[in-house]
């Protein structure tokens, strides 16, 4: 049974991996932050009673930046392969907190690097890189094009980019980045672009609320399907030389499309029910990314079959079913990072 670590397991893409790893028989451990709530909510469906010997989710509290911890837990776990997702991951939020940001999302990749080169174990080594790392370059983005990020967030993405290329140059690891474009779900964060807009909607459809606020409308995105780009990861993994890729649509939209479609879908006019707030205005912002997911496609056989706006219909639909299930007080739960998201008329 092949063995895998996952730091960020309960984010969005950590849990379409762990689902997919479980599905393949493997045996998965998950880095868990301590929390004074619950911030298990996208893997409770997985969870299995530890005190089964068959249990095959296993999660272990930890935090990328405490690299004592990190050292132990690939000693105790001797995983055959490590996914390094945890980060901040919000652009915005990282021009509010660089240093913090910087030391997730940068160096915390060398902190995990560093624990499996000393530690000695033998384990393939996954960087969740972005394609924020491209920034200002001119789309369409490959793995050939220089990187220029925008926000602190890219730049720490940058750093632990290059990093990952130092530890498989430097000490022969298999280790690899997967430069991913935005990939999108039902379990994306509440504060992303797509998942407010879809939010949003449900919603302004059923009367809780009466119109959302938004910032730069103009911003072009090369939006995905997240369960395909952790597929796309796994194969990384199992490639037989290390090497970086891209995983793209090779489809680009701007905000406005995206928030278009959302509202198209249940019959209503986006631009009566979108006021804008310069709060969500970003110092500097990425313009627009497009990726070319070409050595993806020819040499793992990767490609993404959902592209915006079948995105946007699936996530208004799971919106409005999970607002029928958590009832009148769903709209109300505080998003602390990206406060107001909808207003009452
Ligand atoms: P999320 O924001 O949904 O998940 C981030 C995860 O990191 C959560 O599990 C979070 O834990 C964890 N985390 C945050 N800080 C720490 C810390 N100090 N120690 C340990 N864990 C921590 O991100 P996504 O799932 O969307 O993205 C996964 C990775 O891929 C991230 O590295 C992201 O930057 C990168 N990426 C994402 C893209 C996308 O479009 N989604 C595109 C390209 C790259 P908690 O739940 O406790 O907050
Ligand atoms: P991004 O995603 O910055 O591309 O990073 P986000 O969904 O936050 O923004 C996409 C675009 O929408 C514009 N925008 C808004 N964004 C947010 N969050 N809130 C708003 O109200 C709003 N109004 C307009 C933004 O300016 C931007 O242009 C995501 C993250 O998942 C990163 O971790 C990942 O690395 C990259 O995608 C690829």
């Amino acid at each position: 049974m092949k063995r895998a670590l996952i730091t960020g397991i309960t984010g969005q893409d950590g849990s379409y991996l762990a689902e997919l790893l479980l599905g393949k028989g493997y045996e998965v451990h998950g880095l868990l932050r301590r929390s004074s709530t619950f911030n298990t909510s996208r893997i409770d469906h997985l969870y299995q009673d530890v005190h089964d010997p068959d249990a095959r989710l296993l999660l272990h509290h930890g935090d990328i930046t405490d690299a004592g911890r990190l050292i132990q837990l690939v000693e105790r776990v001797q995983p055959d392969e490590v996914y390094n997702l945890a980060a901040q991951s919000h652009v915005r939020v990282s021009f509010d907190e660089p240093a913090h940001t910087t030391d997730v999302t940068g160096v915390g990749a060398v902190r995990l690097l560093e624990a499996v080169r000393a530690s000695g174990v033998p384990a393939r080594f996954y960087q969740a890189s972005s394609s924020e790392m491209f920034g200002a370059v001119h789309p369409p983005q490959s793995e050939e094009t220089a990187l220029h990020p925008r926000s602190p967030y890219g730049v720490s993405k940058v750093f632990a980019h290059w990093m990952t290329r130092n530890y498989r140059d430097g000490y022969g690891m298999f280790a690899v980045s997967g430069i991913l474009f935005n990939h999108e779900s039902p379990r994306r964060g509440e504060t992303f672009l797509t998942r407010k807009v879809t939010r949003a909607v449900a919603a302004i459809k059923t009367g809780r609320a009466d119109h959302v606020y938004l910032g730069n409308l103009d911003a072009v995105r090369d939006w995905g399907y997240a369960p395909e780009y952790v597929e796309g990861m796994w194969r990384m993994m199992q490639a037989d030389e290390p090497q970086d890729y891209v995983l793209a649509t090779g489809r680009d939209f701007s905000v406005r499309d995206f928030v278009a479609a959302a509202f198209d879908h249940v019959g209503l006019d986006w631009e009566r029910h979108v006021r804008f707030d310069e709060r969500y205005l970003r110092p500097t912002e990425v313009d627009a990314l497009l990726g070319d997911p070409g050595r993806a496609e020819a040499e793992l056989g990767w490609k993404a079959t959902v592209h915006v706006p079948e995105l946007a219909r699936l996530m208004v639909d799971a919106d409005l079913e999970a607002l029928e299930h958590e009832g009148p007080t769903w709209i109300d739960r505080p998003v602390l990072t990206d406060w107001p998201v909808v207003g009452r008329a």
